[in-house]
C-alpha cells in the first residue's frame, strides 16, 4: 500500500487532507524518522516531539509565503521532510547531504537559518516588521522551546515584541526539557502551570468551546477575547506573557491534531502579538526515546529494536570525559573550584561535578553570556571559576570575556570544548573561531593540548594563573595516551619539541599536532628533514623557539584547526614582522568560508589538513621558493 508520506511533495497539500489522515501521516513520519536516523545520527527526540505540531501548522498556515522559524532547528525533521525533501532525509547530516537544521540556502521553506538558541522570536519579529513596512500580510511565527526560552536574546525580542504589537505568533513548544532537564525560574513557573488543578478541565473547556463553534468565521471576535481574557485568567495567574503584552492562549496538548489545528485557524485571525504555549512530550513515540530523552536528543547511530546505541568498545576516553574526571580532581583539592555550565552538564562533562559538589555546580541554561559574567563575579569574589562551553556558544560570550574577564584581569578558566571542526552538526556549530577571537584579548592565556594528558595539565595551568585563561579541545575521542599520575603544570609560554629537523618547521596546535607529525614522517621518507613543535600555547607565544626555529629551517609551516584569518599563523607572522624578520611561511588552518558537515576526516581533507595534503603543500611551497 502507498503510504500517504510519499504522496507528500510540498506542505499545501496537507491543507486537503482529513483528521484522521493527518493522524496517519504524524505516525509514518515518526517511523520514517526513527529508521533515518537510526542510520544517521541526529536530533531524534526533539523531532519526535513537533509532529503534530509541525502538521497542524503546515496544514492551517499557507508555507512558504507565511513564515516558520525554528528556534535551533534540532527539532525541525518532520519540517524538512514536508517541505520536499523526504528523499534528502536519508542524506540527514552526511557530507553533500542535507543539514540537520534550517538552512536558507537549502530550501525557500527554511525561512531562517538556525543552529545556536533563542534567536527565533528576535528573527521573526523583524521579519514582521519587514512586512508591515512593505505592507504585506504572510504570517510570522517563531516555534521555541521552553529550553531555548531561556536565552536572554529570547527575552529581549518579546520585550521588544510586546511593546511593537506587531502581528507575530510565538509557539512556546514546552517539553519541561532543555538537552538535560530543564533549569531556572521560568521553568518552574511553566512547571506550575503544567501541574495547576484547572488545567485539565479549562483544556477540555478550551476543546469544547472550539468544538461548538459553528460558524469559526462568526465567531472569531468573540473567541480571540475568549482566549484573551477567560484562558488567560484561568490557566495563567501572573500570566507573563500577558504583561509583556501577549496574547496568551494555553497551555494545550500539542500531541492534539485536532486541537492544535482548531486553535491555530482562530489565532490567524488576530492581531498583535500571540503566544500559544503547547506541552509536549520529547521523544514521542519511541519508548527508549521517551525514557531517556536526553540520551537520545542528539543521538549517533542506534539499533531500532533495542534502542542501543552504536558505541566503538574499547575506544580511549573523550576529551570531555578526560576534562571531567580531571575537574573533580581538582575540585576535591581546592574549595575555591566552581564549575559552570550553560545548559550542557552532559555535554561538557560537568554531570561528575554536579554530582560530587553540587553546591559548587551552577547550570544557567541557555545563557552563555551570563555564564561568563557569573564566572567574573565568583572570581571577583575570590572563588575560582570554571566555565565549560562549547566553542562555538562561547562566540556569545565575546563581549563579557573582553569586558568582564579579561579587562579585569579575572582569574576565569573557560573550557571551550568542540573546538575545531565538530563533524555532522556543520557550520553553525563548528569551533574554529576561538584562537582568533580569544588570542586578541589582552590578559587571555590561550592553550590548545596535544592529547589528553596534556589537557589535564593546561587545567591545572589555567587554575595556576592569576587571570583569565582558555583551553580548547576537540569533540570526540582522545588520543588514546596514558593518563600519568603525576599531573603537573606547564611552563607559560613554552611549546615542546617532539621531532627534530634541520629543513621544514611545523608548528602545530593542538588536534593538528598528531597530523604534522604523520606528515613530517612522509616529508622525512623524500629526504626532507621535517622539525615538529607542538606550541601549546597560541598566547604567549613561545618567542623564543620560533626565532630559533625561523632561524636554523627553509620554511615554517604553521597548522591549526581554526580559521587561518586571525588565528595561530597570523599570531606567528606577527611575531616574525616585530622581530624584522622574514622567512618563508606557509599556514595551515580553516580557509575563509563557512565549511559545510561530514564526518570530521572528510572536513580535515576538503580544508587540506590530512597528512598527505600537508606534506604536499610543503613540498610544493619548496619547490616554488627554492627551485
Ligand atoms: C547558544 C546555544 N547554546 C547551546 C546550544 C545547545 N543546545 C541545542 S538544543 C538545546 C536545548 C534546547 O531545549 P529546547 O529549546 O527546550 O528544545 P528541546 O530540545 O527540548 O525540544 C541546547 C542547550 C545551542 N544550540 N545554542
Amino acid at each position: 500500500m502507498t503510504k500517504l508520506l510519499e504522496t507528500i511533495d510540498e506542505p499545501q497539500r496537507l491543507s486537503e487532507l482529513s483528521l484522521p489522515e493527518l493522524e496517519q501521516l504524524a505516525a509514518e513520519l515518526r517511523t520514517y524518522i526513527i529508521q533515518t536516523v537510526a542510520q544517521t545520527g541526529g536530533h531524534l527526540a526533539p523531532s519526535l516531539g513537533t509532529v503534530e505540531l509541525t502538521l497542524a501548522l503546515y496544514s492551517v498556515f499557507k508555507l512558504p509565503r507565511d513564515k516558520v522559524i525554528w528556534d535551533v532547528g534540532h527539532q525541525a525533521y518532520a519540517h524538512k521532510i514536508l517541505t520536499g525533501r523526504r528523499e534528502a532525509f536519508t542524506a540527514l547530516r552526511r557530507y553533500g547531504g542535507i543539514t540537520g537544521f534550517p538552512c536558507r540556502t537549502e530550501s525557500p521553506y527554511d525561512a531562517f537559518g538556525v543552529g545556536h538558541a533563542s534567536t527565533s522570536i528576535s528573527a521573526a519579529l523583524g521579519m514582521a516588521i519587514a512586512r508591515d513596512l512593505d505592507d504585506r500580510g504572510e504570517h510570522v511565527i517563531a516555534v521555541i522551546g521552553d529550553g531555548a526560552m531561556t536565552g536572554g536574546e529570547a527575552f529581549e525580542a518579546l520585550n521588544h515584541a510586546g511593546q511593537l504589537g506587531k502581528r507575530l505568533i510565538v509557539i512556546l513548544n514546552d517539553n519541561g526539557m532543555s538537552i538535560d532537564t530543564n533549569v531556572g525560574a521560568m521553568s518552574e513557573y511553566l512547571s506550575r502551570l503544567r501541574v495547576m488543578p484547572q488545567y485539565n478541565k479549562a483544556k477540555k473547556d478550551l476543546e469544547g468551546f472550539f468544538r461548538s463553534i459553528p460558524h469559526i468565521g462568526d465567531t472569531v471576535l468573540k473567541t480571540a477575547e475568549y482566549i484573551k481574557d477567560g484562558v488567560k485568567s484561568v490557566l495563567v495567574p501572573g500570566g507573563i506573557f500577558a504583561e509583556m503584552g501577549f496574547t496568551y492562549v494555553g497551555p494545550l496538548d500539542g500531541h492534539n491534531l485536532r486541537l492544535l489545528r482548531e486553535v491555530f485557524s482562530e489565532i490567524r485571525m488576530m492581531d498583535g502579538p500571540v503566544l500559544v504555549h503547547v506541552h509536549t512530550k520529547k521523544g514521542r513515540g519511541y519508548l527508549p526515546a521517551e525514557i531517556e530523552p536526553d540520551k537520545f536528543h542528539g543521538v549517533g547511530t542506534f539499533d531500532v529494536i533495542s534502542g542501543q546505541v552504536k558505541k566503538d568498545e574499547g575506544a580511549p576516553p573523550t576529551y570531555t570525559e578526560v576534562f571531567g574526571q580531571t575537574l573533580v580532581k581538582l575540585a576535591a583539592e581546592n574549595p575555591n573550584i566552581t564549575a559552570i555550565t550553560a545548559a550542557m552538564p552532559g555535554g561538557t562533562g560537568l554531570k561528575v561535578f554536579a554530582e560530587k559538589f553540587p553546591n559548587r555546580y551552577f547550570d544557567v541554561g541557555i545563557a552563555e553570556e551570563h555564564a561568563v559574567t557569573l564566572a567574573a563575579g565568583m572570581a571577583a569574589a575570590g572563588k575560582r571559576p570554571v566555565a565549560a562551553i562549547y566553542s562555538t556558544f562561547a562566540q556569545r560570550a565575546y563581549d563579557q570575556l573582553l569586558h568582564d574577564v579579561c579587562l579585569q584581569n579575572l582569574p576565569v578558566t573557560l573550557c571551550l570544548d568542540r573546538a575545531g571542526l565538530v563533524g555532522n552538526d556543520g557550520p553553525t556549530h563548528h569551533g574554529v573561531f576561538d584562537l582568533s577571537y580569544l588570542r586578541m584579548m589582552p590578559n587571555m592565556t590561550v592553550m590548545a593540548p596535544k592529547d589528553e594528558n596534556e589537557l589535564r595539565r593546561m587545567l591545572i595551568t589555567a587554575l595556576s594563573i592569576d587571570g583569565p585563561a582558555a583551553l580548547r579541545y576537540p569533540r570526540g575521542t582522545a588520543a588514546g595516551v596514558p593518563l600519568t599520575d603525576d599531573v603537573q603544570p606547564l611552563p607559560l609560554g613554552k611549546g615542546e619539541i617532539l621531532r627534530e629537523g634541520g629543513d621544514v618547521c611545523f608548528l602545530a596546535v593542538g588536534s593538528m599536532t598528531a597530523n604534522a607529525l604523520q606528515a613530517a614522517e612522509l616529508l622525512a621518507a623524500d629526504g626532507i628533514a621535517t622539525e615538529v613543535v607542538n606550541m601549546r600555547f597560541v598566547k604567549p607565544l613561545d618567542r623564543e623557539l620560533l626565532l630559533e626555529a625561523a632561524g636554523h629551517v627553509k620554511l615554517l609551516v604553521t597548522v591549526e584547526e581554526n580559521v587561518l584569518a586571525g588565528g595561530f599563523g597570523s599570531a606567528v607572522l606577527e611575531c616574525l614582522a616585530d622581530a624584522g624578520r622574514t622567512v618563508p611561511l606557509l599556514r595551515l588552518g580553516i580557509p575563509d568560508r563557512f565549511v559545510p558537515q561530514g564526518d570530521r576526516s572528510l572536513l580535515w581533507e576538503e580544508c587540506g589538513l590530512l597528512p598527505y595534503q600537508m606534506a604536499a603543500r610543503v613540498r610544493e611551497r619548496l619547490g616554488r621558493t627554492y627551485g
